[in-house]
């Protein structure tokens, strides 16, 4: 299992809290522990956790609209909201985000609509979102497209003279992927405005991160690369937002890419396809469940009397509105035309998107002989 190494939530004076993360050195090794006070006023330390919490209820709903047949199938963030969230709150407007299927809560947290972002889920259609106009591009499941995508949209901006940064989620899994070599190395050589967050949830499917590295870290491959790197806890929303935000900084100002690991862990299986009482132990998902990120950052505030009943009703009372609305807007709602599939892939179709159309077209139909 992977281990934190960020000591986070040291409250000081003047501060509410100092963020802290391993930062990678040129010659390889981790450097000295960064600090930094934590300057966040509390309206945006209070809408941290407002994001977090109704990113938690909404993945619970989309779990649940999956057993209920709503969904085809879900693959839940609970447990990495404070990444999810925190390293999303470090973006401006301008800026680009590239998920994966892993990252419904993060695109929320964009202010993209919800139902819009399950419709992969749901299999009607590629993406229920407009890219362009939320600077989101779609959820992605082959592993890694996205960071080169990531990578060539920042060399892009960079080109352009737009001050943009792309900042791509990726799983330690995805991190063995040869595109996620290919994309780092460009970003390096051409000092790319990019945020590379490597969310290591320590396992890819069934597979530890033990199979899948022999490295003590997935970070220090930055030195490698001639970008900056750093390790943080990825339970700790405070810390993953601020190491985020400054590598935003440094990008746009032309310092070139950062490669962020985040330790975390998904509470949840890997999707609602999977068993996950088959490769881990109780007693491993119990220690993480005891970090809960939601939990923790909530003590925090408590502690320093930022938030009151009256706000967590509130949260709660938004949290069960959005949960109604997926639920109303997903469950039975109409399976689309499954020929649609073939549309859009590229402007006009291929002759080889045509014998698929063509194929699954005389498969529905002979379906429907069949019932009728
Ligand atoms: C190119 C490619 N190969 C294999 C798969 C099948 N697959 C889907 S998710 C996954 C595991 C990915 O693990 P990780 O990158 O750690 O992300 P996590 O699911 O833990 O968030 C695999 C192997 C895929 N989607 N794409
Ligand atoms: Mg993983």
């Amino acid at each position: 299992m992977a281990q934190s190494e960020s000591t986070s939530l040291h409250v000081t004076t003047g501060s509410l809290a100092v963020a802290t993360w391993r930062g990678v050195g040129v010659d390889g090794g981790f450097g000295e522990t960064c600090r930094r006070p934590v300057t966040l006023d509390r309206a945006a330390l209070r809408d941290l956790y407002r994001r977090m919490a109704l990113g938690r209820r909404a993945d619970l709903q989309a779990s649940n609209l999956t057993r209920q047949g709503a969904l085809g199938v879900y693959a839940s963030s609970l447990g990495q909201e404070a990444t999810e969230v925190g390293a999303v709150a470090a973006l401006e407007p301008q800026d680009w985000l590239f998920p994966t299927y892993r990252d419904a809560v993060g695109v929320f947290s964009r202010g993209v609509d919800i139902v819009e972002i399950l419709a992969l889920f749901q299999g009607t259609w590629h993406c229920g979102y407009d890219p362009v106009h939320t600077r989101v591009a779609p959820l992605c499941t082959p592993l890694a497209t996205q960071v080169v995508h990531a990578t060539g949209l920042a060399m892009a901006a960079r080109m352009r003279g737009d001050p943009v940064v792309a900042l791509t989620f990726l799983g330690d899994g995805a991190s063995s992927e040869g595109d996620t070599h290919e994309a780092m190395n460009m970003a390096g050589v051409y000092g790319a405005p990019c945020v590379f967050v490597v969310q290591n949830n320590g396992y890819a499917i069934s597979v530890p991160l033990a199979n899948q590295t022999r490295a003590s870290s997935i970070a220090l491959r930055a030195a490698g690369y001639g970008i900056a790197g750093a390790r943080v806890d990825g339970n700790d929303i405070l810390s993953v937002y601020t190491v985020v935000k400054e590598a935003v900084e440094r990008a746009r100002a032309g310092g070139g890419a950062t490669l962020v690991e985040t330790i975390t862990y998904r509470i949840n299986a890997h999707t609602t396809a999977d068993d996950a009482t088959r490769y881990r132990t109780e007693s491993e998902v119990s220690e993480w469940t005891d970090r809960d990120p939601l939990g923790t950052y909530l003590a925090l505030l408590r502690e320093h009397e930022l938030v009151d009943d009256a706000f967590l009703a509130s949260v709660e009372s938004e949290g069960e509105a959005v949960a109604e609305r997926m639920r109303g807007a997903l469950y039975g709602a109409p399976a689309g035309d499954p020929l649609e599939m073939f549309d859009h892939v590229y402007a006009a179709r291929t002759p080889q998107l045509d014998a698929q159309r063509a194929q699954l077209a005389a498969e529905l139909a002979a379906e429907q002989e069949g019932a009728g």
